[in-house]
Order: C-alpha cells, then sequence, then structure tokens
C-alpha cells in the first residue's frame, strides 16, 4: 500500500490518494471522521480548533460501504479557508493583496528558513503552509483505513501520553490494562493520560506554560496487539519494520525521537535484563515472557505487542519572543505570533497511532497478498496455525 497527501493548513482542503487498500473490506466515512475528532481533541489546542470540524469525504474507492480494491481518494476541507481565500488560492494575487500576509520573518525551529533557501520561495508562506502539522489530519484518515484493515484481522491499536514537559504519567497500572481499557481510560482524559492524577498535573503543566507564552512537549506511545509473528524481514535494511516505524514516525511534525519497546533504557541494562526469554504452550503457540523489546526481534515482529514511543518537541510558534532574522532587511527581530497550540501532545497520540498502524497494515499485505481481504485472512489463519506447530 502507499499514500500521498497534499494540500497547505489554510488551502482549500486536504487530499490523500491511497493505493493498495484490498478489495471487500468494509469501510464508512464514520470510521474515518472517529479518528479525526479524536486527534482535533487534547487539552492546549489553540483557537483553529475551534473553527474546523474535521470531516472526510470519500471520493474514490468505496462502493456501498466496501472498498472495490481502486486507489482510494480521501478529502477534509479547511474551514478556515473562507478567511484566506484571496491569498491562497490558485489564481494570482491582485496587485493589492501582493504583501498581505507574506513571510519575511522565519521562526526559530520550522521549516521557514530552510524551505525558503532551497525552494528560492521569498514569501515563506509557500513554505509554512505545507510544512504545517495540519497535514496530519489527511495522514489520519489515512491511518484510519489502515487501522480499519487491521481490525479486519482483530489487530488492536491504542496510544497514550506517558510524559508532558516535566510531568511524567503513572503507569504503575498499565500492565494490567487490556487495549480497549487503554482505549476507553485515554478517550476520557483530555491529555489521554491513564492515570488521572497525572492528567491533573499535566493540565497544570500546560496551563503553566501558556501564561508563561511558552509552549510544552511530550512522549507518547502506541501499542499495537495481535500482530502476526514474522512481519518485515531481517535480509535487508530496507525490509525491517521497525526501521520504517522509526521513519514514521520521526515523519510527524514537531517529533525528534523514537524508541520501541524499552528503547534507550536498554543502554543501562545487562543483557539479561533486556532480552525476552521464549516459552512455548499448546494454547499460544511461541511467545516471550517478558515484551521489553517491544514486539521485534531482527527487525521482524515477534508477535509480542508492538511497543512505540515518540517524543514530540514544544510547537515552536511561540507567544514568547524567540530572536530571529528578516529575511529582507537582515535585521534581528523578536518572533512573536497571534495563534497558536501550546501543547498538541494528546493529538500527536493519535498521529503517531496512525502512522504506525499503516506500516503494520502495509507489512500485512507484503506478507499476506492484497487482492481480497478474505483470501489475505485465509492466508493469515493458515499461517498463525503453522507458526503455532512449528
Ligand atoms: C500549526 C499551527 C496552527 C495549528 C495547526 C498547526 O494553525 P494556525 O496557523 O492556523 O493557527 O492549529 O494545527 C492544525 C490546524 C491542526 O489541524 O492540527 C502549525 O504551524 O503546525
Amino acid at each position: 500500500m502507499r499514500y500521498l497527501t497534499a494540500g497547505e493548513s489554510h488551502g482549500p482542503k486536504l487530499t490523500a490518494i491511497i493505493e493498495g487498500v484490498p478489495a471487500h473490506l468494509p469501510l464508512l466515512k464514520e470510521h474515518i471522521d472517529l479518528d479525526l475528532s479524536r486527534r482535533q481533541k487534547g487539552y492546549g489546542r489553540g483557537r483553529r480548533m475551534q473553527i474546523e470540524k474535521d470531516q472526510v469525504e470519500i471520493t474514490a474507492g468505496v462502493r456501498n460501504g466496501h472498498t472495490t480494491g481502486a486507489p482510494i481518494a480521501l478529502v477534509v476541507e479547511n474551514n478556515d479557508w473562507t478567511h484566506w481565500q484571496k491569498i491562497m488560492g490558485s489564481e494570482p494575487l491582485l496587485e493589492d493583496d501582493v504583501n498581505k500576509r507574506r513571510v519575511s520573518r522565519p521562526r526559530p525551529g520550522h521549516a521557514d528558513l530552510n524551505g525558503a533557501i532551497k525552494y528560492q520561495h521569498r514569501d515563506m508562506r509557500n513554505i509554512l503552509e505545507r510544512s504545517s502539522a495540519r497535514e496530519t489530519t489527511i495522514r489520519v484518515a489515512c491511518g484510519a483505513v489502515a487501522k480499519q484493515l487491521l481490525s479486519y484481522f482483530g489487530i488492536k491499536v491504542a496510544s497514550h501520553v506517558r510524559r508532558i514537559g516535566s510531568i511524567e504519567a503513572d503507569l504503575s497500572t498499565l500492565q494490567e490494562l487490556s487495549i480497549e481499557e487503554i482505549q476507553q481510560i485515554t478517550e476520557e482524559s483530555p491529555v489521554r493520560c491513564i492515570d488521572a492524577s497525572s492528567a491533573k498535573q499535566m493540565m497544570e503543566e500546560i496551563d503553566l506554560a501558556k501564561e508563561e507564552g511558552d509552549s510544552i512537549g511530550g512522549i507518547v506511545e502506541v501499542i499495537i496487539e495481535g500482530v502476526p509473528v514474522g512481519l518485515g524481514s531481517h535480509v535487508q535494511w530496507d525490509r525491517k519494520l521497525d526501521g520504517k516505524i522509526g521513519q514514521a514516525i520521526l515523519s510527524i511534525q514537531a517529533f525528534k525521537g523514537v524508541e520501541i519497546g524499552i528503547g534507550f533504557e536498554a543502554a543501562e541494562k545487562r543483557g539479561s535484563q533486556v532480552h525476552d526469554e521464549i516459552a512455548w504452550s499448546e494454547e499460544r503457540g511461541y511467545y516471550r515472557k517478558t515484551n521489553r523489546l517491544g514486539g521485534f526481534e531482527g527487525g521482524m515482529t515477534t508477535g509480542m505487542p508492538i511497543v512505540v514511543r515518540g517524543v514530540m518537541k514544544p510547537i515552536p510558534t511561540l507567544y514568547k519572543p524567540l530572536e530571529s532574522v528578516d529575511i529582507d532587511t537582515k535585521e534581528p527581530f523578536l518572533a512573536t505570533v497571534e495563534r497558536s497550540d501550546s501543547c498538541a501532545v494528546p493529538a500527536a497520540a493519535v498521529v503517531a497511532e496512525a502512522v504506525v498502524a499503516w506500516e503494520i497494515a502495509n507489512a500485512l499485505c507484503e506478507k499476506f497478498g492484497h487482492d481480497h481481504v478474505r483470501d489475505m485472512k485465509d492466508h493469515v489463519d493458515r499461517y498463525l496455525e503453522e507458526a503455532k506447530r512449528f
């Protein structure tokens, strides 16, 4: 499977074309809209989210509630477009509007300056419009299609926020929670945290950052359960599925790091405390007694839950000014903003779900073929049965 997205933050709409989704998969607009609305929530969002009410239009590849195997086209409109039609339209600008909303002052931490130099845009709006995290909307829509495919195979996806700023969630109950419980608890939490008292502290931390004109980042975790053993491969660098997931996480706007399983903690531990012992039972087949490696060995899935963490830096659009240089005058100035999110970590958890789900769904298609979901299912069932007795 593959997909491409198009669309600017204040342009008319966001668009995606997805190719390679198996035919006969039940797929409704509601499945996608659910994740779109989950992504819009979260304590710390700015005023833009009050303008948008993200809803998908499926314009190709789905007929009477099922995929046909043809490319799927998805469209999400930007409500804010009504305020930007003159500036962001495809028609030439009127003389009077040429300098309206032109951006000559690059914001530290954004793509503005590097992109402007690279693509030679004296108006950096041409860079910021596309680099904006608004694009995650349409990626979440694509991820929702992937999640729908995973759910056909009984594969379940959840996410939660582990940290916001200096507040680390109390995760002492995490191991006892089922995927459904994590989904349910995080859905009710304004910061998508499984512990209510940590969530309260996280919200206070967001309030504080906001009061001080600052922004705040954090760590999100995605857990995917029910993934068959043997997705991905050890044979070549670009076939390693953990590597693909790493790339997917780092491709999310503002993400600076990724870990699988215990991740960086492995550096401090001895091998005996890191590797997961192998066991076998009639009922489960092969399994690991622990899951410190987060569902991966040798670039392949082990059949244990996949556990992926990503770190999001604080959003670089700050009320508190940071120094930069105007590209017209080359003079320093203090960058300030009119509108921004102070924290988008809870929303980023939903985005992380989408991009990881996409990679797993894609690997599933690669291993089991993807013309018809039922053929695929027969193949998966036979393989899993053989894997158990292997
Ligand atoms: C973003 C800036 C803000 C965010 C936006 C991402 O938008 P605006 O410049 O219109 O105030 O609200 O996020 C979204 C629109 C969204 O849907 O998540 C940025 O610069 O990345």
